[in-house]
């Protein structure tokens, strides 16, 4: 089986409610579809988020980089031959999402051709995740409302809180308010996304002491690098690396310099093989894990499931694998659902999308 061609799709679909946090905002998923063609009729599909706030990629750049070099250098190569096909991939740095989205792809084909249902493929370990709902940026009140209105629809009972506003008493008021009316059973973590310096972060980390956080977020930049040594010091509960710990040079860095104590995995940037490299090596290092999201949509969150449902490391906490719920529409034929908190694998060849045509033909860009 040979790879004939690796098209990509533009689409945008607005969110019913715009997701804010310290980095940036996202109001519409201006979204690319990747698909992996094969000669033998298979193709591998995924979808890649552009987060130029985070990793400097859009729309246009994952299409260009896609059409003019990944594609045409992929084009004759087997799905299987997977290190061939990351060296080619890597002679491009950057543009993580464009790469991630390929590899995706090209998992989605073997499951196929083998008959076998991804998650099988990678690990095996249980077909559902548990599912943490992440909460951007409002007042107080509106944000104990999402947490109590997801919760009710849903049976989320884990909570990531956006924060790195400044002056950051809203946030902490925030972390109260949801305390406060959620109860003690219900899981609270922070996402700072850079949005504090160090000193900042000790402060809100003090004044949160009695929340009973899971732990906190990439609270600062990783440029700050004394900074965040001096940060995660002093903090009570763990400091997770996020953005700054992607790949596994720079997670590595993170870690052994002590700059944070646990990572965020997220498919949408490091693919199946680079996510599953990541967790090796935080299994190697005795880090903890969770399961991230990239903003994902239907494909991206089942893409996700699909990884972290395959591990046991990632599944032991819930993966954020909701984003999509605030979407007004997607692209499959059959919606994801979450149901008593739980997101369950699609037991199928492959990873079991099916792109709604009707939808793709109305929400794509390039036509
Ligand atoms: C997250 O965990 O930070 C927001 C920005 C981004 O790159 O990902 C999201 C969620
Ligand atoms: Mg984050």
């Amino acid at each position: 089986m040979k790879i004939t061609n690796v098209e990509t799709i533009p689409f945008a679909i607005p969110y019913r409610k715009p997701m804010r946090f310290a980095s940036g905002e996202v109001a519409v998923a201006v979204h690319v579809l990747v698909l992996v063609h094969t000669d033998d009729g298979l193709t591998g599909t995924a979808e890649a988020p552009p987060r130029p706030f985070t990793y400097g990629e859009t729309q246009e750049s994952i299409t260009a980089v896609i059409g003019t070099l990944f594609g045409p250098a992929l084009t004759g190569l087997s799905p299987l031959e997977r290190e061939t096909i990351h060296a080619r991939l890597n002679r491009t740095v950057g543009n993580p999402a464009a790469k991630a989205a390929i590899d995706i792809a090209l998992w989605d084909i073997i499951g196929q051709a083998l008959g076998v249902c991804v998650t099988d493929l990678l690990g095996g370990f249980t077909d559902r995740m548990r599912v943490a709902h992440m909460v951007g940026f409002g007042e107080p009140s509106e944000m104990v409302a999402e947490a109590e209105r997801v919760r009710a629809m849903y049976g989320i009972t884990t909570f990531k809180v956006k924060v790195g506003r400044r002056p950051a008493d809203v946030d902490i008021a925030v972390c109260r308010a949801l305390r406060a009316a959620l109860g003690q059973g219900t899981g609270l973590y922070i996402d700072g996304n850079r949005g504090w310096t160090p000193a900042e972060a000790v402060r809100a980390l003090r004044a949160m002491e009695d929340l009973d956080l899971q732990f906190a977020e990439e609270l600062c930049p990783a440029d700050d690098v004394l900074g965040r040594r001096w940060m995660v010091a002093q903090s009570r509960i763990p400091v997770f690396a996020d953005e700054s710990a992607t790949r596994p040079g720079e997670v590595t860095r993170e870690l052994l310099g002590g700059a944070a104590n646990g990572v965020s995995i997220k498919t949408a940037r490091t693919g199946f093989t680079g996510s599953h490299r990541v967790l090796g090596l935080c299994e190697g290092l005795g880090a903890d894990v969770v399961l991230g999201n990239q903003i994902d949509g239907q494909i991206g969150s089942l893409c996700g499931a699909a990884f972290g449902a395959a591990f046991e490391r990632t599944s032991r906490r819930p993966g954020e694998l909701s984003n999509f719920i605030d979407m007004a529409d997607d692209l499959l034929t059959e919606p994801l659902e979450i149901a008593g908190g739980v997101l369950r694998v699609r037991q199928r060849p492959g990873l079991g999308i099916e792109i709604d045509q009707g939808k793709l033909a109305h929400y794509r860009q390039d036509r």
